[in-house]
């Protein structure tokens, strides 16, 4: 693909020259869309490594602040829209007034910090935020922490089995390249993820850094899991409404918990206008997002050396952790 047909946070055409100064001093590597550059234990292209710069050198915290958290393909639209419902129950709209997910898709309205918001400034217009102010990131805990620092806000992380994530991520890259769907796209995904040379990798390290984070800083950091959330969505939505200090009264609980999960599932989010013809910022459909959202898909298209190679590595990666996976 060519560069100008990338996404932009992807892509390496808008490095300040204190960006560049920084990158030529990183360890860096390439795969098949481009450099990767690694900082603070991550991996980033080019102009998401800009717009981690400018958040961190930015990015002034609000106490009510919360943030979504994830490596790609764990659940995050899924997350942002239940978050978005929970706060948005709280208001007292009248019933003509259209809910905020059926004038947008999930990422419009709970933009990521680096890929969006800070990708282009280190002083973005936020004006736009009403408290609480709903963010995102794909960056490890240690890094978003940086301007955050001694601030009360709730940071919600949402992992997903790794093996679904790949085969997700295999699907997405498959549909923005415009390719059909292509194995050796997943052979070298997964070549890459083992080897923890990932955008936004390694998986491993993403995952500890907030798993670690929600251990010492309960009140802070909530760890969910998106197969927990497929098994049983009534209680991790409570769980979540907790955790952002909105839990469910008595009067409104079983109706609340059904309405908020029906208008969150994948087929209703899916169904609506704009999640079919709309676009992120950065260029890619809205109707991307949303695929089979099962859990174990992977079976479907992993072998079996793949299959074990990767529970060789997450064993080894969570050991001593009390992470289980
Ligand atoms: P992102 O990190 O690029 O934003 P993310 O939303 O985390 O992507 O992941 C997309 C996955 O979540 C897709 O999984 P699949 O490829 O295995 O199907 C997508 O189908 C799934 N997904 C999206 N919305 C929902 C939802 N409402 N309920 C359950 N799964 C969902």
């Amino acid at each position: 693909m060519n560069e100008k047909e990338l996404p932009d946070h992807l892509r390496e055409d808008n490095l300040s020259e204190e960006t560049k100064t920084l990158i030529s001093s990183l360890p860096s590597t390439k795969d098949f869309l481009g450099k990767l550059y690694n900082y603070q234990g991550c991996w980033y292209y080019p102009n998401t490594l800009l717009g981690v710069r400018n958040f961190q050198k930015g990015f002034k915290p609000q106490e009510t602040d919360i943030v979504i958290a994830s490596f790609p393909k764990s659940g995050t639209t899924w997350l942002k829209a239940l978050t978005v419902a929970l706060l948005e129950r709280l208001k007292n709209n009248s019933s003509n007034v259209p809910h905020p997910l059926q004038s947008d898709n999930p990422h419009g309205l709970v933009p990521f910090l680096e890929t969006n918001l800070y990708l282009n400034s280190s002083t973005p217009d936020l004006t736009k935020f009403s408290s609480p102010r709903l963010f995102s990131t794909h960056m490890p805990l240690h890094t978003l922490q940086v301007p955050f620092k001694d601030s009360p806000c709730k940071i919600v992380y949402v992992c997903r089995d790794v093996k679904d994530v790949l085969v997700s991520q295999w699907f997405f890259r498959c549909a923005y390249l415009q390719k059909e769907l292509d194995k050796s796209l997943l052979e070298s995904s997964f070549e890459s993820l083992c080897s923890g040379v990932v955008y936004f990798g390694p998986f491993w390290e993403n995952v500890l850094s907030y798993w670690k984070g929600s251990l010492e800083d309960p009140e802070h950091v909530l760890f969910m899991r998106y197969e927990e959330m497929k098994s049983d969505p009534a209680a991790q939505v409570k769980r979540l409404a907790k955790f952002l200090g909105c839990p469910f009264t008595e009067e409104e609980e079983g109706g609340s918990v059904d309405k908020i999960l029906e208008l969150c599932s994948l087929r209703s989010l899916s169904s609506m206008e704009i999640n079919k013809t709309g676009k992120t910022s950065n260029n890619v459909h809205y109707s991307n997002f949303f695929r089979k959202g099962e859990v174990g898909d992977s079976k479907n298209h992993l072998t079996p050396e793949m299959d074990n190679k990767i529970d060789m590595i997450v064993e080894e990666k969570y050991k001593g952790s009390g992470l289980k996976y």
